[in-house]
């Protein structure tokens, strides 16, 4: 046999480990690459959900009355419930003969304001209390971003102690 066959015979031996050896490298990077497109799949619409903006969703309208037509002193509902991350219109009315407040600072201090809306007139920044005056409306535009269950008073002396006094949760969806 010439010395060249045998050499020959010597080398493919590891040539077909290293084909092996390269064939299983490939075969793990496909796999890899497939886990990582399903955990792509499944994280994907997960994030995207958090990745609106958030200040151009469709409001969700929640109508609270403060007092009632006949004067009684509450709110009505008195219990209110909300989701984090999502934009809301609380539209604040007030059809008694009193004046009233929407006082819920904690609440306020968990949410991020976009604006109020009274009349023509959009009120941008931070809120902390609005006062409403007899027959009047008010919009706030907000997203709730802290969840908890917040209290909600109306600071007129005497009007929480008579019964004017509610609660905000805010529920997270994601725990
Ligand atoms: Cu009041």
């Amino acid at each position: 046999m010439p010395p060249g066959v045998s050499s020959c015979a010597r080398t493919t031996s590891p040539r077909k480990i290293e084909l092996f050896r390269g064939c299983c490298m490939v075969l793990r990077l496909v796999g890899m690459l497939l886990i990582f497109g399903l955990c792509w799949g499944v994280v994907l619409p997960a994030s995207a959900a958090t990745n609106v903006d958030l200040s151009l969703q469709p409001a969700v309208e929640v109508p609270v009355s403060l007092g009632t037509v006949d004067n009684q002193l509450r709110f009505v509902p008195q219990q209110i419930q909300l989701d984090v991350g999502r934009r809301y219109k609380l539209v604040l009315t007030n059809p008694s003969q009193l004046k009233h407040y929407f006082t819920a600072k904690d609440f306020a201090d968990g949410v991020w304001s976009q604006k109020v809306v009274v009349g023509g007139v959009e009120v941008k920044g931070a809120i902390h209390e609005l006062e409403l005056k007899p027959a009047s409306e008010a919009a706030w535009f907000l997203v709730p971003v802290k969840a908890g269950s917040y209290e909600l008073h109306c600071s007129i002396p005497g009007h929480a102690e008579a019964g004017m006094v509610g609660s905000i949760k805010v529920v997270s969806t994601l725990s």
